[in-house]
Parts: structure tokens; C-alpha cells; sequence
């Protein structure tokens, strides 16, 4: 995208989006990257949860996040008593190498008419803000519902992306962010998405 005329001589964007240089779109890249790999060992300040309403655990990276961090994080989170879908909550990360562990909880699909794109842009957005509230330099996401809650991974990506970078390029913080994917088709998926957006990831 970045300074690149499209066929009407107008500047290419990917809906909200339209970086005014090319300096912008490269600033980006180097804020954003894509990742293959377990999230509970990456070395970030902050891990992102893909947890349920209750946050008293569950399977999935919920699942390894909390058999990795121990016992601790979920007596923290049962005082915290839940948390709605496209909200986010704080905890420490225990025995991760992260230091916080920023629980969202994601839509479950049901087809794409029930305002799963709204909240699973707030789950990023919401993360985000928590993150640069307790100045988070750097934070991995998984690919949030797209697992068990079963929102397919193209238009998650997508959506994922868009939040990312919206908040990107408006905050100083977090300065880094990593889309942690558990599988290569993925991280494939992601790219390309991220290809649209015009950032080559
Ligand atoms: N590291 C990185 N990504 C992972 C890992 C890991 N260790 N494990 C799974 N993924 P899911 P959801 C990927 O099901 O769809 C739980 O029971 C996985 O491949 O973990 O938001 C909660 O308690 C997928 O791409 O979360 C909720 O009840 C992504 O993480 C429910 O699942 C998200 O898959 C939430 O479902």
C-alpha cells in the first residue's frame, strides 16, 4: 500500500486503512511480526490468552498457558471473577518467561452475522490497551477463535491485522508485536492477509 498509486491514481488502503508514506508502512513492518511456535515460551513482556468467560482455564492455548505458568495464575484469576467476550484482563505470568499474561476472551463463530468481527477486533484493541497502560514493549498474540470457538482463520487474520495496525500506528506502545500462529498453513494464512494490508510480514 504504503505510497503506491492504485489504477485510479489514488492511494491503495485496505479498508480504514491508508498509510500516508511508504516510511510508515516500513516503520509497520519492523512492529509487527509473524511467528510459528509455542506462545507460552516466547520471551515477550506479555502473552495474550484466548480464554473463556470464566477464565478459570480450559483447553487450547488456555490450556498450556496456565499447565506452563502453574498454579499460581489461576488463583489469580479466580479473584479477578471473569471476564465478558472482547474484554481483557491482567494477570502475572508466574512461571512463563512473559511477565503478564493478558487474558481475552474471543467470539464463538456462528457464521460471521453476530458481531464476531466487533468483538474479536475489541479482543485485540482491548489487549492493546491494557498492554500500553502497564508499558508493555513487547506482546505475542495466538490466533484468537480459531480453534475451539471455530472462527476461520482467513477472516480472523484479517480482522486481527486490522486491529493490530490501527492501534500501531495511533501508540508508541507496545512497540513490538508478534502473531504467534501454532501451525505453518497459519502463519501462511496470516501472510497473506498481512500482503493485503500491503506489508509484507
Ligand atoms: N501456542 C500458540 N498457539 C496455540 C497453542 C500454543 N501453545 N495452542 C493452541 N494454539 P484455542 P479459541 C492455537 O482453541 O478458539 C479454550 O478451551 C490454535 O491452533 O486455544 O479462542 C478456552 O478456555 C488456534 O489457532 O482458542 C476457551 O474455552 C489458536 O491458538 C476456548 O478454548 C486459538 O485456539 C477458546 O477458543
Amino acid at each position: 500500500m504504503a505510497d503506491q498509486a492504485d489504477e485510479r491514481g489514488g492511494r491503495r488502503g485496505v479498508g480504514a486503512f491508508r498509510f500516508e508514506s511508504a516510511e510508515l508502512a516500513v516503520q509497520l513492518m519492523g512492529r509487527v511480526e509473524i511467528t510459528v511456535g509455542d506462545l507460552t515460551e516466547l520471551p515477550v513482556d506479555a502473552i495474550v490468552n484466548a480464554a473463556n468467560a470464566s477464565l478459570l482455564g480450559g483447553g487450547g492455548v488456555d490450556g498450556a498457558i496456565h499447565r506452563a505458568a502453574g498454579p499460581g495464575l489461576l488463583e489469580e484469576c479466580r479473584e479477578i471473577g471473569g471476564c465478558p467476550a472482547g474484554e481483557a484482563r491482567m494477570t502475572g505470568g508466574y512461571r512463563l518467561p512473559a511477565r503478564w499474561v493478558i487474558h481475552t476472551v474471543g467470539p464463538v463463530w456462528q457464521g460471521g452475522s453476530r458481531k464476531e468481527a466487533t468483538v474479536l477486533g475489541a479482543c485485540y484493541t482491548e489487549s492493546l490497551r491494557l498492554a500500553a497502560r502497564n508499558n508493555v514493549r513487547s506482546i505475542a498474540f495466538p490466533a484468537i477463535s480459531t480453534g475451539i470457538y471455530g472462527y476461520p482463520m482467513d477472516r480472523a487474520s484479517e480482522v486481527a491485522l486490522r486491529s493490530v495496525l490501527a492501534w500501531l500506528v495511533a501508540h508508541e506502545l507496545p512497540e513490538r508485536v508478534l502473531l504467534c500462529c501454532f501451525h505453518d498453513d497459519d502463519s501462511l494464512i496470516l501472510r497473506e492477509a498481512a500482503a493485503g494490508f500491503g506489508l509484507q510480514l
